[in-house]
């Protein structure tokens, strides 16, 4: 089977907004009384803001003392300040090895796709510069449950018009790689600890065209076998 699609997670794979999330989640978290450090904003990778939102007031003890109104302004209160920070966004801010690796896809006549819960995305693609590199973006508006459910990524392969079987996915949080592997595609994961990825890298410096031209060669040897 050839491959016919990659498909791109956002925040932690193309570029690294975990930061400026925990920094403005850290800010919301400290009017409400919770404090948290940067080991606890892992859980938060992949994670959408409502549901980010929820782990951070039950880790603070907090589960159900706000009504579903003062959650959204709390939530809305994290964008802010995040969208505020993203201005400092570049193209320098790609993570490295990601151009040319969007580059050798391209070249190979390989879809490119987007699997980001970020309802930010489109505004982070255009600040780096990259959202012509892209054949489909899914709209994490429309996704009804989050990673690691694999509704965006099938998403993403229907919009590629690909099959999940025929795609990579390529992610640097746990709950993404799970989706990844339910939605049928073969995983990549960025980062420590992503046991389940079909493929573990170390960081995206180690990620280019052969690695993945490999890694699905690879697999179509174990399914012959
Ligand atoms: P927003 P990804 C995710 O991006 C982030 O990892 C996660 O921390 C964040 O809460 C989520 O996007 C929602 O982002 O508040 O901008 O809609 O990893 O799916 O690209
Ligand atoms: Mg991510």
């Amino acid at each position: 089977m050839m491959l016919k699609a990659v498909v791109f997670d956002l925040d932690g794979v193309i570029t690294d907004t975990a930061h400026l999330h925990f920094l403005a989640w850290r800010a919301v978290a400290k009017e409400v009384g919770i404090t948290f450090d940067e080991a606890f904003n892992e859980q938060l990778k992949g994670i959408s803001r409502m549901d980010s939102l929820q782990r951070i007031l039950r880790y603070g003890g907090k589960e159900g003392a706000f009504n579903d109104k003062q959650c959204l302004a709390l939530a809305g209160k994290k964008n802010d300040l995040y969208v505020r920070s993203l201005a400092s966004l570049t193209q320098d801010s790609l993570l490295p090895g990601i151009h040319d690796l969007l580059v050798a896809i391209r070249g190979a006549n390989v879809r490119i796709g987007l699997a980001s819960v970020s309802l930010n995305a489109p505004g982070i693609l255009q600040a780096l510069g990259i959202h012509n590199a892209f054949d489909f973006c899914a709209d994490a508006s429309r996704i009804v449950c989050s990673k690691p459910d694999p509704e965006i990524f099938l998403a993403a392969c229907a919009g590629l018009n690909v099959r999940p079987e025929e795609a990579i996915g390529i992610e640097d949080a746990a709950a993404g790689i799970e989706a990844i592997n339910a939605a049928g595609m073969l995983s990549v994961g960025i980062g420590a600890g992503l046991v389940h990825a079909g493929l573990q890298l170390h960081s995206t410096r180690e990620l280019n065209w052969q690695c993945l031209t490999d890694f699905w060669a690879s697999r179509s040897v174990l399914i012959r076998n």
